[in-house]
């Protein structure tokens, strides 16, 4: 039977790999058959978009032979995997990655050409699937990319929203407004339905206790009320160069049973159909929060369901090659982004209790060397803790081995004494507020091997702050991975001619795969002909932004002599675009009162500001409405002409960032010291030659390490005296401490100048009184900043030598880089490459 079952394999095989092939005239007949067969109605599909669905189609096709190639592969090999469980992925658009990394541009080019139609046109006709909210999820995107590309055996496990982040638009009084993102409406050929995994969940119910016969010991069982089903979609991810092909997997929630016909026959219609609505409604909508939990039962229910899901069908998959379950930790490592999975934990130790019938030492021995927990973020308004009473509630076994836990792990800390019983306090994963609530991370910490942090700042304040009493009792535990971002998206994609005249001067394209070959280009950073080129990529990529603008924007700016200086991210307080916007307010008063003659004169600035605000957060709201309505004032002033403009470009998203990126001069990354701890996008734009305006936070410091601290425009003070600073804001009231044009800019908002002070109040009172982010302690070195970075400006050689310098020191911000770590300290997994010989590639 086996041996029949392989021969069927290869038949197929046989048959399939010459429509496989991948010289354009077959790509072109694929597109044909596509057109032609998958969509209905080929006369009205021969549009752009019909074309960009058929192709996707043709895409798919490869990726699939792929992935089958590399599944079978890896099972061979009984390989260790690497399993990235997210609730957040922001994949940016799929076509043109897919192409690139299949190394098929020029062919489906040529065959689209064919058909009358230019590749970009086509790529730019894709959704992109904004399944993410920010740097978490870009992260999470970023490493799927890096870990096909050097042939890691892993999977990406999450959510298939149906609707993804929302839209954004700003009306005419400034403010932002939601729009659904209903990117489901039409087909998503990069996602495919799989229809044999369909897992059972269950939720809430009641326990049974009994005697194990065996081991007369008790025993438990959970017996749930409700049961939905979770639906695999796969998403394929192709590594750069290799036909190695891994699976990002977003599960779907479905009901049990689609229509009560009970209810149905006896004419109750909306009763027939609550239970589907109400399972759908699990994997409806992404929370549209960033750094702050949501705090919803429904979003509770999210997690559940996405990591019951995902552990069964990582046990499904061992236990396929014949595997026990005492091989898990040598089959999987269980990577959770953030504390969003942590039910992970007592969900793995449930099934090996209740279900495969281990003992708690093994269970328990099992589940820590199964999971490692990475931390985003120090904020504590992000810092997740849920009511024990929902828990108890949603799902009851899991809240009882959530206290078993707890009390195992508290043993070790006697409650003699009054120190201890105040570090028992500490410690405790239950914590006794008004609320009784589970701590989160501090699950996740006791119940992995590893916890990291994402920058050496950030895993600093970890270790001395944060997680203190956790790090002295397990010092080995944490560790130190610093972010990273995937160059084959973030500078080989985004911005084409940067990369050729990369792989020009380099005289190879080895740096796509290994960036540290990008330090080679630090021989040419003095080089008068090198910098031209490069300067004039920067030109390019500026006239293009440009277009944008002013079709999007009806704004007309210039690019040639002007500083394009750009702030992207979400909208949050701690990230201090308030501060960058008051800067402009306060350049503005300076340009006005200057003599007309030198005002003309004057440097030219473009202030670019993006980032959506939660729609619940009423201060970043605020922000986004000072932003546009001090934006409508500078723009249209007369006496300013095209000296400053500050544009807000509305729904910010991966594709409107691959195209700032490129085309910015000066990006700000300017957090309260200790706050952000990471950021990722101060790495692209490095990578893109772009100058950093920043403050001593996370991974800016290490940029500044490797990039040269001269190459970067720092100001602000250091983490270490934040409090004092925040402690003398307390004590003596901080408009009291505030720089005088910080003043005069606050006054300008207080005299009406930028519209109805009531909209801002809120804003202002939080600046004059505590001002908790410290804006006007760190008011004036940022305006120093910025006049050095104006002034450098008019130094081109100068200029162009940070610029390359910036990103010859850029090699370590690969996320090949970050994985090599992940996977060599905390996963334990090799590379695992398809032999050569069965690559399609080498077919065509
Ligand atoms: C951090 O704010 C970091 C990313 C990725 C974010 C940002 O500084 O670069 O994570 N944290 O590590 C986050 O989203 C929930 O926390």
């Amino acid at each position: 039977n086996k041996y029949k079952l392989k021969k069927k394999h290869s038949l197929i095989k046989d048959l399939v790999s010459p429509y496989l092939s991948s010289d354009y005239k077959h790509l072109q007949k694929n597109i044909a058959y596509h057109l032609e067969y998958t969509l209905p109605q080929t006369t009205r599909n021969l549009n752009l978009f019909g074309t960009y669905l058929a192709t996707s189609y043709t895409v798919r096709d490869r990726l699939l032979q792929l992935s089958h190639d590399t599944q079978k592969y890896y099972t061979e090999k009984k390989v260790k995997t690497a399993c990235y469980i997210s609730i957040e992925y922001l994949m940016g658009r799929f076509l043109q990655n897919a192409v690139l990394n299949l190394n098929l541009e020029e062919e489906y080019g040529e065959a689209l050409a064919g058909l009358g139609y230019g590749l970009e046109d086509i790529y730019d006709q894709e959704q992109d699937p904004a399944l993410g909210n920010g740097g978490l999820g870009r992260l999470a995107a970023c490493f799927l990319d890096t870990l096909a590309t050097h042939n890691y055996p892993a999977w990406g496990y999450g959510l298939r929203y149906n609707y993804g982040l929302f839209k954004q638009s700003v009306d005419v009084e400034g403010d932002q407004v939601e729009k659904t993102d209903v990117w489901l409406q039409f087909p998503y050929p990069f996602m495919i339905e799989n229809h044999f995994i369909r897992i059972p969940i269950g939720f809430y119910g009641s326990i049974e206790t009994y005697v194990d016969q065996k081991t007369k010991g008790t025993r438990f069982k959970w017996h749930p009320s409700e049961y939905v089903i979770a639906q695999a979609n796969d998403i394929l991810i192709p590594g750069y160069g290799t036909d190695n092909t891994n699976t990002l997997r977003l599960w779907s929630c479905r009901p049990i049973q689609e229509l009560d016909f009970k209810k149905f026959s006896l004419g109750d219609f909306k009763g027939a159909s609550e239970k589907r609505l109400n399972a759908e409604n699990i994997t409806n909508v992404l929370y549209p929060n960033d750094n702050e939990m949501a705090g919803k039962e429904l979003r509770f229910k999210q997690q559940y369901f996405l990591v019951a899901a995902t552990l069964q069908d990582i046990i499904r998959r061992l236990k396929e090659q014949k595997r026990t379950i005492y091989e898990l930790p040598d089959f999987a490592a269980v990577q959770l982004n953030d504390t969003h999975p942590t039910l992970a934990i007592p969900e793995l130790l449930r099934v090996l209790l209740d279900e495969e019938m281990l003992t708690w030492d093994e269970a328990w021995d099992i589940t820590q060397r199964t999971f490692s927990y990475t931390n985003h973020t120090i904020l504590p308004e992000a810092l997740e803790r849920w009511p024990v009473k929902l828990i108890s509630h949603l799902l009851p076994r899991h809240m009882q081995l959530i206290e078993a836990i707890n009390w195992k792990f508290l043993e070790n800390f006697s409650e003699n004494n009054k120190e201890s019983g105040k570090l028992r306090k500490k410690l405790s994963l239950i914590e006794n507020s008004r609320d009784t609530l589970v701590r989160m991370a501090w699950l996740a910490i006791v119940g992995s091997h590893k916890v990291n942090g994402v920058s050496d700042i950030h895993t600093n304040i970890l270790k001395d702050k944060v997680f203190k009493d956790f790090h002295k009792i397990y010092p080995k535990k944490f560790i130190n991975v610093t972010n990273g971002v995937t160059p084959r998206r973030w500078l080989h994609a985004c911005n084409p001619k940067l990369s050729e005249l990369i792989t020009a001067t380099l005289n190879s394209n080895e740096w796509i795969y290994d960036l540290t070959h990008l330090s080679k280009l630090r021989e040419h950073a003095d080089n008068e002909e090198f910098q031209l080129k490069w300067a004039a990529i920067k030109l390019f990529n500026k006239k293009k932004l440009q277009k944008y603008v002013k079709r999007e924007l009806k704004i007309d700016i210039g690019y040639k002599d002007v500083v394009y200086d750009i702030q992207i991210k979400r909208i949050h307080e701690y990230k201090r675009q308030l501060m960058n916007i008051i800067g402009s307010i306060s350049y503005y008063s300076d340009l006005l009162k200057m003599d007309p003659k030198k005002r003309k004169e004057m440097p030219k600035r473009v202030s670019f500001i993006a980032g959506k605000a939660a729609p619940g957060y009423f201060v970043a709201k605020k922000i986004i409405k000072l932003i546009n309505c001090v934006s409508k004032v500078i723009n249209t002033d007369p006496e300013i002409g095209d000296v400053f403009k500050v544009i807000y470009l509305p729904n910010y998203s991966v594709t409107l960032a691959e195209l700032l990126i490129p085309a910015t001069d000066v990006s700000e990354h300017i957090s309260t010291p200790g706050t952000e701890a990471s950021g990722t996008s101060n790495m692209k734009f490095v990578l893109n030659g772009g100058l950093i305006l920043g403050t001593l936070d996370g991974a800016n410091l290490e940029i500044m390490k490797n990039s040269g601290e001269e190459n970067v425009f720092a100001f602000g003070i250091t983490k270490e005296k934040v409090d004092q600073v925040k402690q003398n804001n307390i004590e003596k009231g901080a408009y009291n401490l505030m720089d005088e044009k910080m003043k005069n800019a606050i006054n300008l908002i207080e005299n009406g100048t930028f519209g109805n002070i009531e909209n801002y109040q809120g804003l202002i009172e939080e600046l004059k009184g505590v001002d908790r982010y410290i804006l006007g302690h760190d008011f004036a070195p940022y305006m120093e900043a910025m006049d050095r970075v104006m002034q450098t400006y008019q130094k081109p050689q100068k200029w162009w030598k940070m610029s390359i310098l910036g990103c010859a020191g850029s090699g370590w911000l690969s996320s090949d880089r970050t994985i090599k770590e992940y996977a060599e300290n905390i996963w334990e997994i090799k590379p695992c490459p398809l032999p050569k010989i069965e690559s399609e590639k080498q077919l065509g």
